[in-house]
């Protein structure tokens, strides 16, 4: 049945120029590198701190994974059903120490061992993200631009130790671990110096970066923000700030779609970066009216910022992460809802005949290009999708939602 529902479908889209098979070709090397702080509130294992540095996962669904066997376990659950192989995001807070705990300056390869078999047993990817809130040492919200000499020096050590994490893993791995830094830093109250704060990130970063690495092992970028819940009057890693400071130092820019003004978009952002830079990264997450961390949805700017990857031949410059973490539904439900997207949206972008709509641009032809622009979302991209589900071995459609249920009776209802 649904064999025929495909093979209906592959000749609609083949009449418009698209080829259905060479798209779910190309769709099954995507990787999308799933955050593990969903899983647990972004708690991690180094401490029982609240969660700090102005974000907030707000909800208190039953089952949140505590220990890293619970969380490997979740993500498993996730894995299975997920079309296609991808990657997992790392925190540092999520270091695995078997009883050795040691502080955030001090973490070394070793502590994330046990990350890197469950890896390789799965042969996916790993990726790494410093981690500088949560901790007695951001307690003020400034980390590497703080004006206290000391601690910079704690988080510039901590973040040259993670960037050696990031190089073990794509060692380890064969795939390059992204490394993404993002710091809290800012001000709840108009600051009195908005240049010292960031002339202290700059040289922090430049120190941090100084040692060079394989680009086949280690991946770095830099994220920037509009504000965090607490520091509504000032950023120091603003996007101005980062973009000019990666423009300068050949570095890559990450792009979270929460980390914007509510009228931006960062569909737009890729498109103007990828003119410049070799790589872009992406936190892909969904603000409602705030940098929410919603779970990401089948929406018109998921669509667009995964036409921007794809009509540009950018499926591999530019790097795919998803950002939120919601803690009022099933969590795994939450990965599951929003990884599914991303590779629909993708999918719904590799089935436009994206060549065609640039010629009609070009040409001035834009009454065809909206006219096709719409129909062409009523084309029968479900049986597509539904034949990809089949293809990769998940359930197709929300027969998912079965096993989440049954996990959540039998597994997260007891933690
Ligand atoms: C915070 C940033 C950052 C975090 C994660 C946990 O606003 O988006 O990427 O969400 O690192
Ligand atoms: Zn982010």
């Amino acid at each position: 049945m649904s064999a025929e529902r495909y093979n209906y479908a592959k000749e609609l889209y083949a009449k418009i120029g698209v080829d259905t098979d060479e798209a779910l070709k190309k769709l099954s090397k995507v990787q999308i590198s799933m955050q593990c702080w969903q899983g647990d509130d972004v708690q991690g294992f180094d401490s029982d701190d609240a969660l700090s540095g102005g974000i907030q996962a707000t909800g208190n669904y039953p089952g949140r994974a505590r220990t890293p066997e619970e969380l490997m376990q979740d993500i498993d659950v996730a894995f299975s059903l997920i079309p296609g192989r991808h990657r997992v995001n790392l925190h540092s807070s999520y270091a695995v120490f078997n009883g050795n705990k040691v502080d955030r300056d001090r973490l070394e390869p070793e502590h994330f061992a046990a990350w890197v078999k469950f890896a390789k047993e799965r042969g996916i990817g790993l990726d790494i993200n410093p981690t500088l809130f949560s901790h007695p040492k951001a307690a003020d919200s400034l980390t590497l631009s703080h004006p206290d000499e000391e601690i910079r020096r704690f988080w510039i050590d901590h973040c040259k130790a993670m960037r050696k994490v990031g190089a073990y893993f794509g060692k380890e791995l064969g795939t390059p671990a992204l490394n993404n830094i993002w710091i809290p830093d800012g001000y709840k109250q108009t600051p009195a110096d908005r240049v010292g704060p960031r002339v202290r990130l700059k040289e922090s970063l430049d120190e941090i970066l100084a040692e060079k690495y394989d680009d086949a092992e280690l991946l770095d970028c830099l994220e920037s923000k509009l504000f965090g819940i607490g520091l509504e009057s000032y950023t120091v890693g603003s996007s101005e700030f980062y973009m000019t400071y990666c423009a300068k130092n050949n570095l890559m820019c990450l792009l979270d779609s929460g980390h914007y003004h509510p009228t931006e978009v960062i569909s737009d952002k890729i498109a103007a970066l990828l003119v410049f830079s070799d790589k872009v990264a992406l936190h892909v997450s969904r603000g409602v009216r705030w940098d929410s961390d919603h779970v990401v949805n089948f929406d018109d700017e998921l669509k667009e910022i995964a036409k921007e990857i794809v009509r540009n031949d950018a499926l591999d410059r530019v790097i795919i992460g998803l950002d939120y973490f919601d803690a009022s539904i099933n969590r795994i439900a939450a990965w599951v809802i929003g990884m599914r997207n991303m590779m629909k949206a993708l999918l719904f972008a590799l089935l436009t005949p994206n060549a065609e709509f640039k010629k009609m641009q070009d040409e001035g032809r834009f009454t065809e290009l909206l006219a096709l622009t719409e129909e062409l979302k009523s084309y029968p991209f479900a049986d597509v999708w539904d034949a990809f589900c089949e293809q990769q071995g998940v359930p197709v459609r929300e027969e998912w939602l079965e096993t989440v249920k049954k996990y959540e009776t039998e597994v997260l209802s007891v933690r």
